[in-house]
């Protein structure tokens, strides 16, 4: 089997003082940078929005942080703007390794945000990312990042949908836990069969 680690948002913004700062986002980074030696592959993810995206609270007429809107596809968080593409803040935390073999960019799209490395958050448009993996040979993969209830966890979930053998890190993951979002990711998780570990 070919193995890849998959290194998700690990970025200033998501670490403390960040826009959208995950609580201890940033203790994620020593152990993953531990683990990166031990893979055929490490891929690394970045969040990266144009300024003014969908995602964005202070894109909506009286959108709250936090607060809940509907978009063509489906139910959307609203968010502090973050992830700016070229700011700080859309940069790795300094201290993580990217050594990777690659980088791949998702929520570019100014209309849909994407949680996932390997959809949209319409569930249907592609980052790419899969069809990178399979002309590379690479059937299974672990995950570890940021955070655990959003981006990891559609991550995790699509990987395993495609019938990749899928490991999510929880020891390298930290969550925002938004209303019960962790609980609601973990056993999400497990039902499609994402093997949970740490
Ligand atoms: C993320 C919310 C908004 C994440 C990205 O990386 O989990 N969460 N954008
Ligand atoms: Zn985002």
């Amino acid at each position: 089997m070919t193995h890849a680690l998959i290194v998700i948002d690990v970025q200033n913004d998501f670490c403390p003082g960040g826009a959208l700062a995950v609580p201890g986002g940033d203790e994620v980074v020593a152990p993953i940078n531990a683990m990166m030696d031990r893979f055929d592959a490490v891929i690394l993810t970045q969040d990266w929005h144009p300024a003014g995206h969908s995602s964005f609270a202070s894109s909506h007429e009286g959108g709250e942080p936090f607060g809940m809107i509907d978009m063509p596809y489906g139910p959307q968080v609203l968010w502090p703007d973050h992830c700016v593409k070229g700011t700080e803040g859309a940069a790795f935390h300094p201290r993580l390794r990217t050594d990777g073999d690659l980088i791949i960019r998702k929520g570019f799209n100014p209309a849909i945000d994407s949680y996932s490395a390997f959809f949209e958050n319409d569930h249907e448009t592609p980052t790419g990312l899969e069809g990178y993996l399979r002309t590379r040979g690479i059937d299974r993969l672990t995950m570890a990042g940021l955070a655990t209830d959003f981006c990891v966890h559609y991550s995790a979930v699509d990987a395993a949908r495609l019938g990749f053998e899928v490991t999510v890190r929880l020891d390298a993951c930290r969550a925002i836990d938004l209303d019960g979002s962790l609980g609601a990711a973990v056993d999400a998780m497990k039902a499609a069969g994402v093997k949970l570990e740490g």
